[in-house]
């Protein structure tokens, strides 16, 4: 399957491995997960268990998954970043949905090519797809206890993009080793200790919950919670030592910085109205979240927040 690959990095993607499509090995990690609330009001995971589970009920006949990354780092190696309020670095570009849908597309048809006759079906972070899990499967690295997949040369500010299809292609070797050994800072860094353990995040403490799937108004506590933070968090990944070591800048046009995202005027976001925002951030993801959303954000950033209570100290941000 090299001229998938080959086409794959011409494309941009910077890994790519092929995983055969199974019973999800850790089904039984995501029924605990959702079974304990931790999903939150996301209400589809819930609807999308069985698929997420079996990942062969989502398309007739489908066989194998050619599993991409693409790196979105902006700024690498950095575990206390100046400049306030933030935002989380997959978020300072176009929206990743459009880039990456065109470039999938590309892939799906060079796979078409290769194996004629063959159907495929392209996901990214839309769809009952379990991207990191088949990520790991089909060896691109392991699931770090911060449930980011860590690839060992690129680190974890990555997107998992997905192409389904029904040709059975040869599949890579899965990834087995746990590189996180007895590292543990990602789990003592996060702001709100969302961390129930290793691989088990409550989406409900979460900032990037909070910030971007969390709908109304926040709760005093939420809003002390969210901090710093105007739209995703990316502590858990700063701390990291594979992203410390080894997340490089990427030189990707389609993932070029907007200033309004990167270094956004959180004054301005709090008194601007709709048809701005939607002039501004239009093709963004902030988007997601959309013009109430921000506001709401924007307001919680602005109030000045007592210290957390359950915040340890010493902790190294
Ligand atoms: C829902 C969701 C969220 C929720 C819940 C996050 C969570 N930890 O589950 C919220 C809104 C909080 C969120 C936040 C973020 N997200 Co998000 N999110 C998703 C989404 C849509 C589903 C994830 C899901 O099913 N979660 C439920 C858990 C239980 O499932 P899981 O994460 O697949 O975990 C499996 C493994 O951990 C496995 N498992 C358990 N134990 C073990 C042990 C071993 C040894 C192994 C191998 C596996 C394993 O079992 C689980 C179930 O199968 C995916 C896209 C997708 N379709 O998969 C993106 C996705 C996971 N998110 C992504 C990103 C970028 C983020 C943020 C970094 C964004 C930000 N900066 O703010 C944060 C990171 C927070 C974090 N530490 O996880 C990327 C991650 C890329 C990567 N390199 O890992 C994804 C893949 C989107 C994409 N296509 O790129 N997200
Ligand atoms: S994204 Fe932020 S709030 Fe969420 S688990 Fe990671 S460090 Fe904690
Ligand atoms: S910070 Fe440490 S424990 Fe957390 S994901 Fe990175 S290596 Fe693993």
């Amino acid at each position: 399957m090299i001229d998938i690959k080959r086409r794959a990095a011409e494309l941009g993607f910077a890994a790519t491995g092929i995983a055969r499509l199974d019973r999800n090995p850790h089904a039984d990690e995501l029924d605990r997960w959702l079974a304990d609330g931790h999903a939150g009001t996301m209400t589809y995971l819930h609807r999308q268990a069985d698929k997420r589970k079996d990942p062969r009920l989502i398309m007739p006949k489908a066989q194998s998954a050619v599993v991409t990354l693409t790196n979105y780092c902006h700024e690498a190696g950095v575990a206390s970043p100046a400049a306030t309020p933030r935002v989380a670095q997959y978020a300072w570009s176009s929206d990743y949905h459009d880039v990456l849908g065109e470039r999938l597309e590309q892939l799906a048809s060079a796979i078409r090519e290769i194996v004629p006759g063959s159907a495929t079906r392209c996901y990214v972070d839309a769809g009952p797809v379990p991207e990191r899990e088949l990520a790991q499967l089909a060896g691109l690295g392991w699931i770090g206890k911060n449930m980011m997949l860590i690839h060992p040369e690129i680190g974890s500010f990555t997107f998992i993009g997905v192409v389904l299809t029904d040709a059975a292609l040869e599949p890579d070797l899965p990834f087995e080793a746990d590189r996180c050994g007895t590292c543990r800072r990602c789990l003592d860094a996060c702001p709100t200790q969302a961390f129930a353990g290793p691989r088990d995040l409550d989406a409900r403490a979460c900032i990037s919950y909070l910030t971007i799937e969390h709908r109304g108004e926040f709760t005093a506590t939420e809003a002390t919670q969210v901090g710093e933070w105007l739209f995703g968090c990316d502590v858990c990944q700063d701390v990291c030592p594979w992203n410390v070591s080894f997340a490089r800048a990427t030189l990707d046009p389609g993932f070029a910085p907007h200033p309004d995202i990167a270094r956004p005027d959180v004054g301005q976001l709090v008194t601007m109205n709709e048809q701005e925002f939607e002039r501004r951030y239009d093709g963004t993801p902030l988007t997601r979240p959309g013009h109430r959303g921000m506001r709401r954000n924007a307001a919680a950033v602005l109030t000045p927040s007592p210290p957390l209570h359950d915040v340890e100290p010493g902790n190294d941000l």
